[in-house]
């Protein structure tokens, strides 16, 4: 007894301490939203279905500092919680408590610690949850092994794949924990490999005559000797001799009881298309980003590094509010503008060559995707310029197609033959085909809480958010004339479909070659800002 009064008294210590927080955002997800998509979920869930969402491990940075944590974002988007160590479980009929009572949804969350708070940040608890988050039947993750589910009675299990090894440190509630309690629960039988058949399902439904080839030679490769390694599955769908035989294949994973397919195809239905609340905080998130490429055009001089353009970037998204980036930044100079996911940004001086910057921010979870191509002395050569307008046709070519009913197929083809034309006419290339060299990746994809974000990849629909970013990419060394190496443009904007035409979002930032020489042209703020030489790098000393 003792002990307790002692411990109560701890808390309330603690409590007055560390928990009084005052000036925040006050634009976040209402409780209204969340409980909004969790009914939405419920409705297109089969009858007598569970469906569970688990929250992302926590990772480590180094030794005993981890990553800043992302919460998953499924579990931000059906609750807004954005801790780590936690389940939500979504059933679609109302399941009957020991005492009578009915729920159809149960979350289990990181207990309060007011010792490790001090630490590790602020946690909700369940009281904190139910009180902020508004969701009634929420316990401390230690709870969950009591609650003994009989999910043996549903018909349908639905899950993502399961949170992998290493997770945790195994104590009571831990995501450890929770996995292992919730595998052992529905009996997954042994050797059921959920990651693989998710990923089968995701191919299978994007199979096409056009992309088989590509396709078939990524399942072959990561076979042999990648993530699919000895995988029957995988195996067996790439000796099908038809696509009959594949679609058997197909319906046996679909039928099964632990349904990945199904996990995906809710998440990509409700996520794809956003509700007014959502589309608030991404029109935000992208204006933000938009107007960092905007200002780093003006502050821009071939004298900077890479590194410092992105803290450029960095200081206007912060200066407006985001959390975080919403993908590591990608800031290429000349020749690093070819590799598409560059990310060392470790060039000392940018140059006289163009410059892509592939930057986007997150705003409460949102993630803006935006690059721009800027000359660096503020004029395009000849060459970049005809580069950067056969890039500029292809994107606005692709925008025409941005309304309800038109097909991302139709976006990808369309901004695909554009470039090709450009680059025969050019002498690049031959045949449309050998688009590919120089254009290596697709043309749109959805953007929202993730930057690749989920959704339909079929008919374009009203209040889906995606990007348009055809590219050109001449590494030096290309089989083409020594004038056109080192020139990598992309121009990617972030659109707003609507019923008959579409919203650009990121027009704060130019895009027409003019435009950016333009802006490139300003006077910036940042011109002025003097920093002290560093003592530390005045001279190489022999050590
Ligand atoms: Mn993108």
């Amino acid at each position: 007894m003792k002990k307790t009064v002692f411990f109560l008294f701890l808390n309330f210590a603690f409590a007055l301490l560390a928990f009084t927080q005052d000036d925040q955002p006050t634009d976040y997800l209402s409780p209204a939203f969340h409980a909004g998509r969790r009914e939405a979920l419920r409705k297109l869930m089969p009858a007598n279905a569970v469906m569970a969402v688990f929250a992302y491990p926590v990772r480590t940075f180094s030794n005993d500092v981890d990553y800043t944590y992302h919460p998953n974002p499924d579990l931000y988007y059906f609750t807004g919680y954005k801790e780590p160590h936690a389940l939500l479980l979504i059933f679609k009929e109302p399941q009957h408590y020991k005492d009578g009572s009915a729920y159809n949804e149960l979350f289990f969350v990181q207990k309060r610690d007011p010792e490790r708070e001090q630490w590790t940040g602020r946690r909700l608890g369940a009281d904190g949850v139910k009180k902020e988050l508004g969701i009634k039947m929420v316990f401390d993750g230690a709870e969950y092994s009591d609650f003994s589910i009989d999910f043996s009675s549903f018909s349908k299990i639905i899950f993502d794949a399961l949170p992998g090894a290493g997770i945790g440190e195994n104590t009571a509630g831990d995501l450890a924990q929770l996995t292992a309690i919730f595998r052992r629960q529905i009996n997954l039988p042994a050797g059921f490999d959920e990651a693989t058949t998710d990923d089968l399902l995701f191919v299978n439904k994007r199979l096409n005559a056009t992309n088989a080839p590509r396709i078939f030679s990524y399942l072959s490769k990561n076979l042999v000797n990648g993530k699919y390694k000895d995988s029957s599955l995988v195996k067996s769908y790439i000796a099908a001799k038809d696509s009959v035989e594949r679609k058997t294949i197909i319906a046996g994973l679909e039928n099964m009881k632990w349904n990945n397919g199904l996990y995906s195809s809710f998440t990509n239905q409700l996520r794809g298309i956003k509700t007014p609340e959502e589309l608030a905080l991404l029109r935000k998130a992208v204006e933000i980003s938009s107007i960092g490429h905007a200002e780093v055009m003006k502050a821009i001089r071939p004298d900077m590094s890479e590194r410092e353009i992105e803290g450029i970037h960095d200081y206007v998204q912060k200066k407006y509010g985001a959390e975080h980036w919403g993908y590591p930044p990608i800031v290429g100079a000349g020749n690093n503008g070819c590799v598409l996911h560059y990310e060392e940004n470790n060039k000392m001086s940018i140059g006289q060559k163009t410059l892509l910057m592939d930057v986007g921010g997150e705003y409460h979870g949102y993630s803006a995707d935006v690059t721009r191509t800027v000359p660096v002395n503020g004029k395009f050569t000849p060459e970049q310029k005809i580069i950067y307008n056969i890039v500029y046709d292809a994107q606005e070519a692709a925008f025409k197609l941005c309304k309800e009913g038109s097909s991302f197929e139709e976006i990808e083809t369309t901004a695909r033959s554009i470039v090709a034309k450009g680059l025969i006419k050019i002498g690049l290339i031959k045949t449309e085909a050998d688009s590919r060299i120089y254009y290596p990746h697709g043309c749109s994809h959805h953007i929202g809480l993730d930057v690749h974000d989920k959704g339909s990849y079929e008919k374009l629909k009203k209040d889906m958010v995606i990007t348009i970013e055809p590219g050109i990419y001449i590494p030096e060394g290309s089989a083409c004339d020594k004038k056109w190496w080192g020139i990598a443009v992309r121009i990617e904007d972030d659109l707003l479909i609507k019923e008959k035409d579409y919203e650009i979002l990121s027009a704060a930032a130019p895009r027409k070659a003019e435009d950016v020489e333009k802006m490139v042209a300003e006077k910036s703020g940042f011109d002025d800002i003097k920093l002290p030489a560093l003592k530390s790098s005045e001279k190489k000393k022999a050590f």
